[in-house]
């Protein structure tokens, strides 16, 4: 059987349940850690595995690049390159191809960019994208799309988004069905609802293991992605997955999970840990801050991970200053912990039944705040 989902809980419109991959199960609402090249930054294996994160995010831009889609396949694969032996999602490299690459040239057929590495050029293609991520061994494979840019006009919206719809049709006739692995489809349209209920029928009449919604966290603000989540979510299957690309923050986690998503990812947690940034149950601490400089207390007292059962915040403030590589390292650690504690709580407040009560309490703790 190929990768598939099913449903163990509702609470309102949030689902919990379980998606079947050929490198085991996840159990979802999920939050997928960015392992963008080959690498969680900052972090082992074995530390993202003892946060308990079932899943990880690979990129083809990144990877296609250096070290390259085939010599990966010659190593073995990304599992076995990153000692990683969960499953893997792949980006299909659209994204980063528009937010990353120079000299982009978008045509019907595919993109052509110059690597931002060292500017050789370089062309994708639904097709060539989909055998990239066969030749990484992704369990789950991204439709190559077009991330609409923000602002848009509607007519600009529409184009591009039909552009990327034309492709995922592309990428469903490249991908081959392989025991517990899938394709998703990529829902885009802007802000407007017109365009996002166009999107999902365009994406359910070609059939995808699983739809992500694209095109947010772009620069719209939050209350304009939930209000994009509000008219787009309850038109996509409801026995499919459902993945809210680049989210976000632990407050849009927890309204995206409300209104019925399943599956997230984003560099917040491992990119803010390197800049010293915490994410705790008391809200965002930023430990470059002169107040932790003698303070003996745990970052976040409610976390297990190393950074806060063995450390101070004193010490994390002096790893920071001091620029030493430990301080990156440990609030990267603590993010990732933080992220699939948070994300356990959510799939166990739906179980329970109990989730506006236990998103109610989140919000008031990180309101709160420590000092
Ligand atoms: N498309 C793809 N990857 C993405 C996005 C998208 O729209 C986003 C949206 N911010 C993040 N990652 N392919
Ligand atoms: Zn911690």
């Amino acid at each position: 059987m190929t990768l598939h989902w099913t449903r163990l809980a509702t609470d309102g419109a949030a689902r919990r349940g379980v998606l079947h991959t050929a490198h085991g199960p996840v159990e979802t609402p999920v939050f997928m850690t960015v392992g963008t090249a080959g690498t969680v930054k900052a972090m082992t294996a074995d530390a993202v595995r003892s946060t308990g994160a079932p899943m990880v995010l690979g990129n083809t831009y990144h990877l296609m690049l250096r070290p390259g889609a085939e010599r990966v396949a010659r190593l073995g694969g990304l599992h076995k390159l990153m000692d990683w032996h969960g499953p893997i999602l792949t980006d299909s490299g659209g994204y980063q191809v528009m937010s990353l690459s120079e000299l982009r040239q978008m045509d019907e057929q595919g993109v052509t960019f110059r690597s931002h590495v060292d500017g050789s050029k370089h062309r994708l293609t639904p097709e060539r994208s989909v055998e990239i991520q066969r030749l990484l061994g992704a369990d789950v494979t991204m439709c190559l799309d077009e991330c609409t840019p923000f602002p848009v006009e509607e007519a600009a919206a529409a184009t591009s988004m039909r552009l990327s719809m034309r492709w995922a049709q592309r990428c469903r006739d490249a991908f081959v069905a392989r025991e517990g692995h899938g394709l998703f489809g990529i829902v885009q349209g802007s802000t407007y609802p017109a365009l996002r209920a166009e999107s999902v029928a365009a994406l359910t009449d070609i059939g995808f293991e699983g739809y992500a919604v694209g095109g947010l966290a772009v620069g719209e603000g939050q209350a304009a992605m939930f209000a994009v989540l509000d008219c787009t979510v309850p038109l996509m299957p409801a026995d499919a997955p459902r993945y809210l690309m680049g989210v976000g923050t632990p407050a849009d986690i927890v309204g995206a999970v409300r209104r019925g998503i399943d599956m997230f990812d984003c560099v917040i947690p491992t990119r803010s840990g390197r800049t010293g940034r915490a994410y705790t149950s008391r809200g965002v601490l930023n430990l470059r801050n002169a107040r932790h400089a003698e303070d003996p207390r745990p970052l976040d007292p409610a976390c297990g991970c190393p950074a806060c059962t063995r450390h101070s915040r004193a010490y994390l403030h002096h790893l920071i200053k001091a620029e030493e590589m430990l301080g990156p390292m440990l609030l990267t650690w603590h993010n990732v912990q933080y992220y699939q504690d948070l994300t356990r709580g959510l799939r166990d407040a739906i179980s329970a039944g109990g989730l506006d009560a236990h998103a109610a309490a989140l919000e008031a703790a990180w309101a709160a705040g420590d000092a």
